[in-house]
């Protein structure tokens, strides 16, 4: 078969022009420059915890003055800076000035354990972390390295001193903006640089640039009819991890495009969450499927008024079409769909339930494939392109996609083929309706209640342990996670070591969701002749067990 004769599906939206020339910032705030029409006296962040405000105009102010005050610090283009935050206004204005510099934020999870942000930080060259004042004593390492520690104080710290040897946030944001003169950025900078393990492997720097981020926006939130009808009057909720490109991308970033309010709240608490909806007459709330659950299993919805609420988004893991229907019963004056998507490939497909002008769509579908993109479907084995109500390895093309991993030209040519084809590593279908349906993954990756869990991180880390001879990784079902990680192990010979001993050894490196939750010992690993573990073997074992 010739590559012309592929089956393409693409959105029913048509194709707009995207600003993709510009810098990321510029786009984002292009209302308020020159002949927008954006008002920047509104409000654009409000932080959930204490109530502060910033309205467009100060955000904009700030991030320069940020700017101005990381590249005093020696912070140039193309450098990298990790932020190491909670969801908060400074995560927002950080990236914002990193990214208004030219420079490159590379975002991880604040929980993360020191050896987890120590290798992050490591492979992407960070030159400078951003992170709170509690987070610090996980840095001692890369401080003596070098590395510059830049500290938000806890709300309680009242002036209490800041750690040794850190500079304090407060600095930044009061440099001198006009200092700064405004970097030269190419649309090919990368301007973010999250943590993936894609489709194999370990966690690898996911280089966005920022005309892949100026795209994933549009297609969402630009056009006449936008497949995602944010407005300026909408106050949406952010209590998903803005270090995560589902909320930087789809959230924080879409919602300053078109001018929105957006409610920061640092993690997931369903009391504080339904005040906050109520005290705020919150219009939008994305979500991911566990917090789907909570909503629907709650018996104090009925407590709160939820009636603000015209828009909620469920992304980053698979959605039961049951709990879909559910919640649809707790929030009828909203409208519900789901968004499916990628670290390495912004997002793939939105619901056009939410476009301007709406289209009737399915439970359980995760939307309909984003506009200025094309997708295809290919069988596993032959990578031919089936046509629709077909399953096979969905593959997506646009310029939303990633430019690479970082210093990785392996794995980037095994993810993106020489035709410019992200395979994404699920497995779907188009339907009669174009709407896609994702029915199981091809691979290794285990999501847990939507983040990421890397097989290949916590086999290392097995093996690296003494009594261990060899151990796989895998995902077992679970009815509130989602997925959670098993563990299959080889003791080396003559070795004790029980359940338990596997289990905090590793629960001593790792975040929360990466535990180990049960472990199998086992004779030895089922590989294939390659070398490559038979994970299909071993997640059949689970069934039986
Ligand atoms: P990563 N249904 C099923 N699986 C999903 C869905 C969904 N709706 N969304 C994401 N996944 C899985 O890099 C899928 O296996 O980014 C996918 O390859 O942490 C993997 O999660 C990617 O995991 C949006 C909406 C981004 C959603 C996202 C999700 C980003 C998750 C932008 O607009």
């Amino acid at each position: 078969q010739e590559p012309s004769q592929d089956f393409i599906f693409r959105s029913k939206l048509p194709d707009i022009s995207i600003p993709n020339h510009l810098p990321l910032t510029d786009y984002v705030f292009q209302k308020f420059s020159g002949d927008g029409d954006g008002d920047s006296t509104t409000t654009c962040l409000i932080d959930g915890v204490t109530g502060r405000i910033f309205t467009y105009a100060d955000v904009q102010i700030n991030l320069r003055r940020i700017a101005a005050g990381i590249h005093r610090l020696g912070i140039r283009h193309g450098d990298t800076v990790m932020l190491l935050l909670p969801n908060s206004p400074e995560f927002a204005l950080s990236f914002l000035a990193v990214a208004y510099l030219g420079a490159v934020s590379t975002t991880a999870n604040p929980y993360y354990t020191q050896s987890e942000i120590s290798k992050q930080a490591k492979a992407s060259a960070a030159k400078m972390i951003i992170t709170k004042r509690c987070y610090v004593d996980k840095l001692t390492n890369l401080k003596n390295d070098g590395v510059l520690i830049v500290c938000v104080n806890d709300d309680d710290d009242h002036g209490v001193s800041l750690a040794d040897g850190c500079v304090s946030f407060k600095e930044l944001t009061q440099a001198d903006e006009t200092e700064l003169p405004k970097p030269e950025i190419s649309p090919e900078d990368t301007v973010a640089m999250p943590y993936s393990s894609g489709t194999t492997g370990l966690p690898k720097g996911v280089m966005i640039t920022h005309k892949g981020l100026v795209t994933s926006i549009a297609q969402k939130v630009d056009g006449e009819n936008p497949n995602v009808n944010f407005t300026a009057d909408d106050v949406i909720l952010c209590f998903l991890p803005m270090f995560h490109i589902y909320a930087l991308d789809a959230l924080m970033l879409s919602a300053m495009r078109v001018g929105a309010a957006i409610l920061i709240v640092p993690r997931f608490e369903l009391n504080l969450v339904m005040e906050l909806i109520q005290r705020y007459k919150v219009t939008v709330v994305p979500v991911a499927p566990p917090v789907v659950l909570a909503f629907v299993k709650s018996p104090e919805t009925e407590k709160y008024d939820l009636s603000s609420v015209r828009m909620m988004l469920s992304g980053a893991a698979t959605l039961k079409k049951e709990l879909e229907d559910a919640v649809r019963l707790k929030f009828p004056n909203a409208i519900f769909g789901q968004g499916y998507g990628m670290t390495e490939s912004g997002t793939v497909a939105k619901s056009l339930a939410f476009a301007k002008n709406p289209f009737k769509t399915k439970s359980g579908a995760c939307g309909t494939v984003i506009r200025n993109a094309e997708m295809k479907v290919v069988d596993t084995i032959t990578g031919v392109s089936l046509p629709r109500n077909k399953s096979g390895e969905i593959c997506i093309r646009g310029d939303q996609v990633m430019k690479g991993y970082l210093n990785d030209p392996e794995a980037t040519a095994r993810t993106i083929d020489k035709d410019g084809w992200l395979h994404t590593g699920d497995i779907g279908f188009v339907d009669d309706d174009d709407e896609i349906f994702i029915v199981d993954r091809l691979k290794e990756l285990i999501k847990f209640k939507g983040y990421q869990v890397a097989p290949a991180e916590l086999e290392a880390l097995l093996i690296s342990h003494p009594s261990i001879e060899d151990a796989a990784v895998v995902a077992m079902k679970d009815e509130v996670a989602d997925e959670v990680p098993v563990a299959f192990v080889v003791r080396s010979e003559g070795s004790q070591l029980t359940e338990d001993g596997v289990k905090s050894y590793v629960s001593k490196q790792v975040v929360h969701y990466k535990r180990i939750k049960m472990v199998f010992f086992i004779e030895a690993i089922p590989k294939a002749a390659s070398g490559k573990i038979l994970r299909k073997e071993l997640r059949a074992k689970l069934e039986t067990e």
